[in-house]
C-alpha cells in the first residue's frame, strides 16, 4: 500500500449564512481537499480548513506545505507506517490542519484496505452522535429564531452560543432569549473565542448563573495566565479549552496549570491519530471532552462524527456537527443527513463518503 501521490486542491464554496464569532468571521469555505493515492489504486480524502485567525494557516500555505514539503517526504512510504509518516511531518512545526488532513486521508485509505469503516477501525463504540448546533453572533431575537428553526427541522436540542462581544450584555441577552424560546430542556453552552477579559468572563458567568449553562469554552485568552486560572477556579461548569489545547503538551499544561477543566477535540486540527492521543490523555486525567467544529464542511463533519462515534468519551456529549447546513453547497455525492437530532457516521468503507467530481471541478480554484 505504497503512497504514490498526495494532492492538495484548494476550493471555495460560499456560506448562505456567514458565521461570526469573537476571533473572526467565515463567509466562504476556502478549504483544501487532500487526496492520498496508493499503488493499489485506493484513494483517501480529507479536508483542511485554514483558520488564519486561530492557527495562522492559510489556504495557499496549506497547499504549499503539502506540495512542497509533505508530499515529497511521504510519497513512497507505505500507508500503514503511520508513525513514520507522522515523524516525517513533524519535522515541520505548526501547520495543524494540513497535517491532520494528510493523517485522515491516510486513515481513509487504510480502513478501505481493511474492509471496514473508519469509526469501526478507530474503536467502534457506536455508530452515531447527538448533534449540537453552533450559533454565531446576531441579535437575540434572530438567534432564538434560528435555534428554534434548527430544533424544529432537525430535532437538535443542544446549542453552542458564540459570546465574547462588548458590552457583555449583548451576549447575556442572547442566552436569556435562547433559554426563554427553547425552554429548560435545551442544552446551552457558551464559547468566547478569547473575546473577553477574565473579569468580563466572571461577570458574564455571574449574570448567567441561572441560565443552566453546561459548559463554558475559551472565554478569555489562555495567555492571561493568572486571570484565566482564577476564572476557571470560579466556573461552576467544565471550562473547555479549545484553541489553547491543540497538542498533547498544551492539553497537559492547561489542565495541570488550571487553565481548563475539559478539552475540545477537533479532527480538523489533530486528525484521527493526534485526536486519539489527546483523547487518551484527557480520559487518563479524568476530564470530559467535546467533539468540536472547525467550521467544517460535510467531509470534515464526516471525520468528526467517525471519530466521535468511535469512542465512549467522545460520544457521551452532543458533537458540533451541523454547521455545514449554513453552506450553499458541498463536495459530496450524498449529503450528510441529521435526523431526530442525530448524525450517523457513514458506514464505510473508510470515511464512507464520495467526492463528486463535477462539484470539485466547479468549486476548485486551481483550474
Ligand atoms: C469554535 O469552537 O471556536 C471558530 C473558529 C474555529 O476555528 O472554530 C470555530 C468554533
Ligand atoms: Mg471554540
Amino acid at each position: 500500500m505504497r503512497i504514490t501521490a498526495i494532492e492538495a486542491i484548494p476550493y471555495r464554496i460560499p456560506y448562505v449564512k456567514p458565521l461570526k464569532f469573537a476571533s473572526g468571521e467565515v463567509t466562504h469555505a476556502d478549504h483544501v481537499l487532500v487526496r492520498v493515492r496508493t499503488a493499489g489504486g485506493l484513494i483517501g480524502h480529507a479536508d483542511a480548513p485554514p483558520r488564519p485567525f486561530t492557527y495562522g494557516e492559510t489556504q495557499a500555505g496549506i497547499v504549499a506545505v503539502i506540495d512542497g514539503i509533505f508530499a515529497p517526504q511521504l510519497v513512497g512510504l507505505d500507508a500503514d507506517r503511520r508513525s513514520a509518516l507522522h515523524a516525517r511531518m513533524h519535522r515541520t512545526v505548526g501547520n495543524p490542519a494540513a497535517k491532520a488532513a494528510v493523517d485522515m486521508a491516510v486513515w481513509d485509505v487504510l480502513a478501505q484496505a481493511w474492509g471496514t469503516s473508519v469509526h469501526r477501525a478507530l474503536g467502534g463504540h457506536t455508530d452515531r452522535m447527538r448533534v449540537c448546533h453552533m450559533l454565531g453572533f446576531d441579535a437575540p431575537a434572530a438567534m432564538a429564531q434560528e435555534a428554534s428553526a434548527i430544533r424544529d427541522r432537525y430535532g437538535i436540542t443542544t446549542f453552542k452560543v458564540k459570546v465574547g462581544r462588548r458590552p457583555i450584555d449583548l451576549d447575556v441577552d442572547v442566552v436569556r432569549a435562547l433559554r426563554n424560546t427553547l425552554g429548560d430542556k435545551a442544552e446551552l453552552y457558551i464559547d468566547g473565542n478569547r473575546g473577553w477579559t477574565p473579569s468580563e468572563s466572571l461577570r458574564a458567568l455571574d449574570l448567567l448563573a441561572d441560565a443552566g449553562l453546561t459548559l463554558a469554552e475559551e472565554l478569555c485568552p489562555a495567555d492571561d495566565v493568572l486571570g484565566r486560572r482564577r476564572l476557571v477556579a470560579n466556573c461552576r461548569v467544565p471550562f473547555v479549552g479549545d484553541e489553547s489545547v491543540t497538542t498533547p503538551a498544551e492539553v497537559t499544561r492547561e489542565l495541570l496549570g488550571g487553565g481548563a477543566t475539559a478539552v475540545s477535540i477537533k479532527t480538523a486540527r489533530t486528525g484521527f491519530t493526534g485526536s486519539q492521543e489527546i483523547l487518551h490523555l484527557a480520559t487518563g486525567l479524568g476530564v470530559e471532552v467535546v467533539m468540536g467544529n472547525q467550521i467544517d464542511g460535510q467531509l470534515g463533519t464526516a471525520c468528526t462524527v467517525a471519530f466521535g462515534a468511535a469512542h465512549a468519551a467522545t460520544s457521551a456529549r452532543a458533537g458540533e456537527l451541523s454547521n455545514f447546513l449554513d453552506m450553499a453547497d458541498d463536495l459530496l455525492t450524498e449529503p450528510l443527513r441529521i435526523v431526530d437530532g442525530e448524525l450517523a457516521a457513514p458506514a464505510g468503507p473508510g470515511i464512507g463518503v464520495t467526492v463528486d467530481p463535477d462539484k470539485l471541478a466547479h468549486y476548485r480554484l486551481d483550474g
